[in-house]
């Protein structure tokens, strides 16, 4: 089946490409002829992924296009949970990876409590149903970026059980255990089910 990828984040789609079964024809807004940066007016991340799944349904003005968005965020419990859903431009726009991580280690200068959760949810629109799908990791803040993999807050993400970062342990540790591929999983049980 075709099934679009409402992302613009070539991170993402590379990591949920890899988990996606050959069956599934991964088709990206490009491909679609969506050119434009979606919209991310919401206050939750919940909010944010229904938005965009649905920009593509009213953009293509066709009920019955399959398509689904994956929002996002990273929860410091120091911070009462922020980033969270403004995670992508925590420190101002435009959004900028590195300028995120500083801020966040800079917000966290003072505090003990390091721990911290990604969550991701994904929204699929399948023949005009809306379905969610969530992931969680929780693990712990570095005091400082770690490793080249990955993207976003991964240099400084340590997940529960282990002593490396996201982007020290690489794509094929993070995309076995991490909040994405939580999500992406119980995406995929339901398509496999759904499917005659
Ligand atoms: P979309 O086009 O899919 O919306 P985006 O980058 O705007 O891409 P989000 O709105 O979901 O994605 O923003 C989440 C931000 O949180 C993202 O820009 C990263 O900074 C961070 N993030 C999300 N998932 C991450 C991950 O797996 N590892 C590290 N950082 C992540």
């Amino acid at each position: 089946m075709n099934l679009i990828f409402a992302s613009s984040n070539k991170n993402k789609i590379k990591e949920i490409s890899a988990l996606m079964p050959s069956n599934i024809v991964l088709q990206g807004l490009q491909d679609v002829g969506i050119t434009q940066e979606i919209p991310e007016p919401g206050t939750t991340i919940k909010e944010n992924s229904f938005l965009k799944a649905n920009f593509v349904i009213d953009f293509l003005k066709n009920k019955n296009t399959s398509v689904f968005a994956d929002d996002s965020g990273l929860e410091v419990e120091a911070l009462n949970n922020a980033p969270g859903v403004y995670s992508a431009r925590y420190a101002g726009t435009p959004k900028n990876d590195d300028a995120n991580n500083k801020k966040l280690l800079q917000e966290l200068n003072t505090k003990t409590n390091r721990k911290a959760k990604f969550v991701t949810i994904i929204t699929l629109i399948l023949n005009g149903q809306v379905h969610y799908f969530e992931g969680e990791i929780k693990g712990t803040i570095a005091f400082e970026p770690r490793g080249n993999t990955g993207f976003g807050y991964d240099p400084l993400f340590i997940p529960q059980g282990y002593r490396s970062t996201f982007a020290e342990l690489g794509a094929e540790v993070k995309n076995s255990i991490s909040h994405r591929a939580i999500a992406v999983k119980k995406l995929v049980e339901y398509l496999k089910n759904s499917q005659p």
